[in-house]
């Protein structure tokens, strides 16, 4: 698999700039770029990224989008007076052009397709574009919105063209709706495009009745345009991570793509004059973090929007920073979702439902349906703004771009922790060394007397030999290394996966950790005692457990899916959603007998869980199995995007299961809530 991160930057796409007055257009300035670029330098981002020069896209390359004619009016932008450009961008919405405009437009494309030769070669495993002018508001014929080419629409028109690429996923995160790549690709079965944006009911820019969520594309693209209209301001992390867990990433997974392009707009972000949305620069790391598991990691962001200069800036270099595979902060804020974006994803859902597979055994009274009045907000929901989250008298615009300010500057500071030196340890017998990543580091005895003391004291009936001790004793040295940031991740091997797993939660309580959830993959062969709180137990197991659920211990009945079609609900329905509503402080990830996830399905849960607690994992294995523990040594070194199965044939008991499990606990963990059928009271 491809390694790196490409990075396209060129100082001239800033020279592109507004020469007259317009309080509509005076927000797209140079600095957008030359900041980014700054803020990456200044973390060091730059020297680890891998350097690719732009050039400029051909008349070829730019009609594979746009009519000849089209490009031939920007062409001439090019020797215009100011008087004669003023004139020339009255033509279009919200569009201005500059002697270099042209230049710069066709270095924006170029840039975008060198980043695409960069990942469809091979070259690197992932990579971003930062461009001006932004892309894709432009159509066939029009500027729009800032934008002259489509970027990100040529990208994707290429990658077919020339890689031969059937399925490309666009990704579009601005928070103005692209509608320019919503036309262009709107009878495309072979290019699904995803859009949320700003909407308030078609009351906001560029107030298209097609923005809407009923346009799901036509002919042969029909269900291949995916929008999800905001109709208020001020959506959180949680509103976003809803709807990536909730629509987005099961569809896309169906979709199955070959590459991913996002219109990367940080406009959707907080402090964005434009957008009013609420998103903390740590939640572009968590969607661009789902999004490399996709296409085998080709993964192509490209710059669209993005006003503050400061949020977008810092949301750039998470991005990059994830790219680049570091650990993500965990996501801040309350993670439950607002009321209206519950409304807009059960409307999307309605609306898709006849045309994927993982949507079609939803539920879903339409809304229309449901008395409307009583989704009116009332008292006992917070109205939604921008700034109430962090500014709640916030006035004048500078005055709010200034107090976004300084809240970054405290929040990256928070969020942004020195990182472990290494990065997974790994505690084998001494045969199956050889066939994991050279890159791990391998303990083969860190316990101490003392570790070896608490192993007896815990378990002293079933430390009978002196091997297990030893394994044991490991096992909590290594824990111990987790816990202390020495190293982020860990991997043992242990004959007892049920003992170590309670040893290794009993552990955690003594080193005083908040939250630790616990997945356990298999059948557990004895009663883990759980502080509550403290520990959240999962357990995914082919057998029925007489238990009732609880919040914080829930076992899941789960049927062997050899083709594991279901698995992409039990994940994005159920665990992970769970997952981000605990927040945990650590994972301990166990695959014990008879686990039923097989050797595709483990990787998988332990590389999205990576999202989490900072990507501090113990996974504790029972079964030698080479293949698997090659394969999770690798996921947790970061070498590896392990595939979903393909959607066929679909286990009922599996969907009935996630839909019980999800109408019991949502309540509870209220990132699990993805539809407005809950009644009001319950909320
Ligand atoms: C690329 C982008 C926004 C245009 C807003 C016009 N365009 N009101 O964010
Ligand atoms: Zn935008």
């Amino acid at each position: 698999m491809a390694s790196g991160t490409a990075l396209l930057y060129d100082d001239e796409m800033t020279s592109h700039k507004l020469l007259w007055e317009d309080s509509v257009c005076d927000i797209e300035i140079p600095e957008r770029l030359s900041s980014c670029y700054e803020n990456l330098k200044h973390y060091n981002l730059v020297e680890r990224c891998l350097s690719v020069p732009v050039r400029e896209g051909t008349e070829e390359e730019i009609t594979l989008v746009h009519s000849l004619d089209y490009l031939e009016i920007v062409e001439k932008t090019q020797k215009m007076s100011k008087e004669e450009l003023q004139k020339a961008s009255a033509n279009y919405d919200a569009v201005f052009f500059h002697p270099t405009t042209y230049r710069c437009a066709k270095l924006a494309v170029g840039a975008t397709l060198q980043l695409v030769d960069a990942v469809m070669s091979g070259t690197t495993r992932n990579g971003m574009a930062l461009v001006r002018p932004p892309g894709h508001h432009s159509q066939r014929s029009a500027a729009n919105g800032f934008c002259v080419f489509n970027n990100v629409a040529i990208a994707a028109k290429y990658a077919q063209q020339k890689y031969g690429v059937q399925r490309v996923l666009i990704v579009d995160w601005d928070v103005h709706h692209g509608q320019g790549i919503q036309y262009i690709f709107e009878e495309d079965p072979s290019v699904l495009y995803f859009s949320w944006h700003r909407f308030e009911h078609q009351r906001y820019w560029p107030c298209l009745r097609e923005s809407d969520y009923d346009v799901v594309g036509h002919g042969k693209g029909e269900g291949f345009n995916i929008n999800v209209p905001w109709n208020k301001v001020g959506m959180k992390n949680s509103d976003y991570l809803a709807v990536f867990l909730h629509v987005l990433l099961p569809v896309a997974f169906e979709f199955d793509p070959e590459l991913v392009l996002i219109s990367a707009g940080y406009d959707s972000g907080i402090g964005d004059p434009e957008g009013q949305m609420s998103a903390t620069p740590e939640c572009f790391a968590h969607l661009t973090h789902f999004l490399m598991h996709l296409a085998k990691g080709k993964l192509c962001v490209v710059l669209e929007g993005g006003y503050h200069l400061r949020s977008l800036s810092e949301s750039v270099c998470m991005t990059i920073k994830t790219l680049l595979g570091d650990p993500l902060p965990s996501l801040s804020g309350e993670m439950k979702p607002c009321l209206s974006a519950l409304e807009s994803m059960h409307d999307v859902k309605a609306a898709h439902k006849p045309y994927w597979k993982c949507l079609s055994f939803e539920d879903l009274t339409p809304l229309k349906e449901l008395s409307t009045k009583l989704y009116q907000p009332e008292d006992g929901e917070a109205v939604q703004t921008s700034i109430s989250l962090w500014n709640p008298t916030g006035k004048t615009n500078s005055d709010e771009a200034a107090e976004t300010d300084k809240f970054l500057e405290l929040h990256m500071k928070e969020i942004l922790s020195p990182e472990p030196s290494a990065k997974t340890v790994v505690a084998v017998a001494a045969r199956n060394a050889e066939m994991l990543p050279s890159s791990v580091q391998i303990e083969t005895n860190g316990e101490t007397e003392e570790l070896k003391g608490l192993v007896c004291e815990f378990a002293a009936e079933f430390v009978k030999e002196d091997k297990i001790l030893n394994v044991l004793g490991n096992m909590l040295a290594i824990l111990e290394k987790i816990v202390k940031k020495k190293v982020t991740s860990g991997l043992v091997v242990s004959p007892e996966a049920s003992l170590s797993s309670a040893l290794a939660l009993k552990h955690c309580c003594n080193l005083r950790l908040q939250k630790v959830l616990c997945i356990f993959v298999g059948e557990m062969d004895m009663k883990i005692d759980l502080d509550d709180g403290k520990v959240c137990l999962i357990n995914i197991c082919g057998k029925q457990c007489e238990q009732a659920n609880t919040k914080y211990s829930i076992s899941l009945n789960w049927k062997e899916d050899a083709e594991g079609s279901t698995f992409s609900s039990l994940l994005f329905g159920f665990i992970l959603p769970v997952a981000y509503s605990y927040q945990p402080d650590l994972m301990i990830i166990t695959v014990g007998s008879n686990q039923i996830l097989g050797t595709n399905g483990i990787p998988l849960l332990i590389s999205f869980l990576q999202g989490l607690a900072q990507s501090r994992i113990l996974a504790l294995i029972q079964d030698t199995e080479a293949q698997l523990l090659e394969a999770l040594a690798k996921t947790l070194m970061g070498d590896f995007t392990p595939c979903f199965g393909t959607c066929t044939a679909v286990l009922q008991e599996n969907i009935q299961m996630v839909k019980e499990l999800q109408e019991q606990l949502q309540q509870e963990w209220k990132m699990l809530q993805c539809s407005v059928n809950v009644s009001k009271s319950e909320r």
